[in-house]
């Protein structure tokens, strides 16, 4: 972000506790998916070199910053986030100028974000081993977890900020160092975070940020054999290229992948509660949140009810700019995206769905530069269709009408996603039913699809997950070790 109005500011990656350009100058330009004609910044293209340089700094960092102890790793950590409630307003402009979400939902990412950072350094002061009663007498028999060494970290640019918190925080209380590639879409903002650690005094090396493209820089790094451990946050295909690219060196994975998430709604269920979640889900952060809702089924009796009220919700949304202040729907991250999204809903005319609302790319002031799509709700799909099965990654709801609760978690379940699901319901048997039952691994009763606690873990099943889920007790599990131990102190 510039600071200037009017100025295009370069910005540098983070190697060794130095900000620097990419080794052959190379840079890469971000637009304003508010106003594509703007360009927000210029940011290093990374090459090879600057890829090996960042590894050859947390190699280099790695034994002083592991023989630290968690609590004083601890202190560097609770620096960084100090700096976080501090700038929260200064980050929020920048996650809405990359990303295009509202600055209320970016300040709501950042809220987000400081919990779960508060959460994982405390869990690093918390003992992590176990003593077992040895089998022989005077020995004392022992487990403990112990970091990694290298790690990287490939963020997403629907929670540019949120997410590389999520994975670095308990990487770096751990032990670990650690090498990040934020998305292209929103490498500013991995600047941003990156920064915290970096004012915080931070030794150099222990956090290094590179931008750049996946397929160049992000490969590059997974593919350096000193990577101990990948965690990944993206699309399933990409996951899965990963986790082969990892597969060949017996590196570990965590992979948060792509969902496609169901929301029931039972004949017996409050019906504007259900309605407002549901346009909620399906809608804010225009449709690109991992947990959205992008599948509605309802009880066939009340279906024409629910669909009006959503509808409703749907046509009060303000398209704009997330900067200013009377926007609800901001625009989606980008040109590609919005050509993928825009594919989806021809594909869902196509197959015979019919549109209710919304289906085009919104125009008119302040929108016409700008990647602003429609709120866009789908009637009479059938789960064969492609926007049925697809994750669209967008403002795009597909409404299904169900005889009865199996049929509706049938539909629920056939999907190849697993990340997220919820149901509205009175009917506790039933709600309890649905939590067995459905295929996800965040199941929400009468609550919003997205809605989470620092202190359990967050993650997809099926192709929307691999590997230990982030967060909670999980979030450090990933990034150590086992260490097993047999000491024998009188004979
Ligand atoms: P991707 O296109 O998969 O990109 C994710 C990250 O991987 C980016 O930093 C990308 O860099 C990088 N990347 C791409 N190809 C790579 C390669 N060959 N080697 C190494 N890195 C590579 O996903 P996205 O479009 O940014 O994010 C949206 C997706 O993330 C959606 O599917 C969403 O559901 C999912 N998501 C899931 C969750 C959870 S918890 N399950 C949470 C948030 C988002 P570039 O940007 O430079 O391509």
């Amino acid at each position: 972000m510039s600071t200037n109005p009017g100025t295009v500011e370069t910005h540098q990656n983070y190697i060794a506790g130095k900000w620097q350009a990419a080794s052959d100058g190379s840079l890469d330009e971000h637009h304003d998916p508010a106003r594509l004609s703007e360009v927000t910044g210029r940011y290093p293209r990374s090459t090879n070199e600057d890829v090996r340089a960042a590894v050859d700094a947390a190699e280099a960092a790695y034994p002083a910053w592991r023989d630290l102890t968690a609590h004083a790793r601890g202190e560097y950590l609770k620096r960084a986030l100090a700096l976080m409630s501090e700038r929260t307003e200064r980050i929020a402009r920048v996650i809405t100028i990359e990303n295009g979400k509202t600055l209320a939902e970016s300040r709501g990412e950042i809220v987000s974000a400081i919990k779960e950072m508060e959460y994982q350094i405390h869990q690093g002061l918390r003992a992590l081993g176990e003593i077992a009663p040895s089998a022989l007498p005077g020995v004392l028999a022992y487990q403990y977890r112990r970091p990694l060494g290298v790690c990287a970290v490939i963020s997403p640019w629907n929670f540019p900020f949120n997410v590389p918190g999520r994975k670095c925080t308990p990487a770096l209380i751990a032990g670990n160092t650690v090498v990040l590639k934020p998305a292209s879409l929103t490498p500013n903002v991995g600047l941003e975070f990156t920064r915290l650690f970096a004012d915080a005094g931070l030794p150099p090396g222990v956090l290094n940020c590179i931008t750049g493209s996946g397929s160049g820089a992000g490969e590059s790094l997974l593919k350096d054999p000193r990577i101990q451990a990948i965690s990944f946050t993206g699309s399933t295909s990409v996951g899965i290229h990963i986790n082969q690219l990892a597969a060949g060196r017996l590196v570990r994975t965590q992979l948060e992948l792509g969902g496609k998430n169901p929301m029931v709604v039972l004949e017996d269920a409050d019906l504007d509660e259900a309605a407002g979640a549901c346009a909620t889900a399906a809608f804010a952060c225009a449709g690109q949140w991992c947990t959205s809702t992008s599948r509605v089924i309802v009880a066939k009796k009340i279906a024409g009810e629910f669909v009006e009220a959503v509808l409703a919700r749907a046509r009060t949304l303000k398209l704009g700019s997330g900067l200013d202040p009377a926007t609800t729907l901001g625009p989606v991250c980008g040109a590609q995206q919005m050509k993928n999204i825009l594919g989806f809903i021809e594909e869902g005319r196509r197959e015979g769905a019919k549109l209710l609302t919304g289906g085009r790319r919104a125009a008119g002031e302040g929108l016409d530069d700008g990647c602003f799509i429609e709120p866009t709700v789908f009637g009479e799909v059938n789960p064969g269709m492609t926007i049925a099965q697809e994750e669209i990654f967008g403002p795009v709801l597909s409404v299904f009408t169900a005889d009865g609760f199996d049929e509706a978690v049938t539909i629920a379940n056939g999907v190849r996603f697993g990340l997220a699901s919820s149901i509205y319901t009175k009917d506790l048997e039933r709600a309890m039913r649905f939590v067995e039952k459905t295929e996800a691994g965040l199941t929400h009763v009468n609550m919003v699809s997205a809605y989470k606690e620092p202190q359990l873990s967050f993650g997809g099943i099926k192709e929307s997950g691999s590997g230990i889920p982030e967060g909670g007790r999980t979030g450090i599990e990933f990034f150590t070790e086992h260490k097993v131990a047999y000491l024998k102190y009188r004979s």
